[in-house]
């Protein structure tokens, strides 16, 4: 398996999140990213390497023109503001609710920044867009290698995570969503009919929103129940894609209980698993989040390390061509052991 890893992630360290009214140190550090990576050279799955520059148009295959704008200028707009900004990090404090206009763009930083994003808990720093587009980089390469049958299995080992954020919104700890940026290169390679299968904890909210509409890109996530877990607004089961459209019935959530241990999460991954089959799709996108672990710190589902092994071994029961990317986990000892025996599994259940 070959994994594109993002060399410039560590430029994306936010310092602070909101939670419960108080500003607590960021989960989604760059650490993680490391320990997947020394885990891997540990149990090496093939070859490692950094990508090349991602054309603009590619992102905007996913993400729209003035978000793009947005999110390539923040930090300079932020500290044009007040110079002592460079000191701190950005983070959104109003937002545009149910009747208010989104189509007109303010002047002001802080309404921009509330137009394009849904929660106060993803800081914006100075690397935050260089680590975000090398990241999205590594996606597009990681999908293009699977596309072009050079390689039957990739990994876009990355953060920040991408599969909360939307065509035009940040949130979550994501910015660019990487995922649905392989899905969107695999259909731009030539493959008919492409899934995502979300495995991370939290419901991915951006891809659903992304594909909703379109019946060539089958979303599924098993995740926290919404009505208690983030990202709170979606991911209910009777959200099966838009009615009107080629999309109705390309989109399947499958929202767990907190607690939930491994047995009953591996019967939502084969339901999981038998929509890709039914859908028909000749590629496969994984959203790798190992949040479902028993010790991460801000999840409550209760996998345990050898686990992850099993789930690797079922994913690859579906024989596609298959793309994994790395999305949350943050029991930060244990996400590299986490990950890499996904990929272990799926990769000694493939050969
Ligand atoms: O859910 C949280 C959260 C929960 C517990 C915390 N503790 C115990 C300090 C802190 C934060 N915050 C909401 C933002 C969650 C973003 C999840 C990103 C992710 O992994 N997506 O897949
Ligand atoms: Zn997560």
């Amino acid at each position: 398996m070959l994994t594109i890893h993002n060399p410039v992630h560590h430029l994306h360290a936010g310092r602070q999140e909101m939670y419960r009214g108080r500003l607590v140190p960021c989960h989604e550090v760059p650490d993680r990213l490391d320990h997947v990576l020394a885990e891997l050279r540990r149990r090496p799955l093939g070859a490692l390497r950094a990508p090349g520059e991602v054309p603009m148009d590619v992102l905007r295959r996913i993400h729209s023109g003035r978000y793009l704008d947005f999110l390539s200028r923040a930090w300079d707009d932020w500290v044009a503001l007040d110079p002592a900004n460079a000191q701190v990090d950005a983070l959104p404090s109003v937002w545009p609710v149910r009747g208010f206009r989104d189509d007109v763009l303010p002047d002001n930083f802080a309404a921009r920044m509330g137009l394009f994003s849904f929660d106060a808990g993803t800081p914006l720093t100075a690397g935050t867009w260089q680590a975000a587009r090398a990241g999205a980089a590594c996606a597009v390469e990681a999908a293009r290698a699977v596309a072009g049958g050079a390689q039957r299995s990739a990994f876009a080992l990355t953060r920040p995570p991408g599969h909360h954020a939307g065509a035009d919104f940040f949130g979550g700890y994501c910015f660019l969503n990487n995922a649905a940026l392989a899905a969107q290169t695999l259909r731009d390679g030539g493959i008919d009919r492409v899934a995502v299968l979300d495995v991370d904890y939290h419901h991915g909210n951006g891809t659903q929103s992304i594909f909703y509409a379109r019946g060539d890109v089958l979303t599924v996530s098993l995740h926290g129940d919404p009505r208690t877990e983030y990202p709170f607004y979606l991911g209910h089961a009777d959200e099966r894609g838009s009615g009107d459209g080629a999309g109705a019935g390309a989109n399947l959530n499958l929202p767990l209980p907190r607690g939930t241990d491994f047995a009953r999460w591996r019967a939502a991954l084969h339901t999981g698993m038998a929509a890709v089959g039914r859908f028909g799709a000749q590629a496969l996108v994984v959203s790798l989040g190992v949040d479902t672990f028993e010790g991460d710190p801000i999840s409550s589902f209760a996998l345990r390390s050898p686990d992850y092994l099993q789930v690797g071994r079922d994913i690859a029961s579906l024989r596609l061509p298959t793309v994994f990317v790395f999305e949350g986990g943050y029991a930060v000892a244990e996400v590299g052991v986490n990950a890499v025996n996904v990929l272990e599994g799926f990769e000694g259940a493939a050969a």
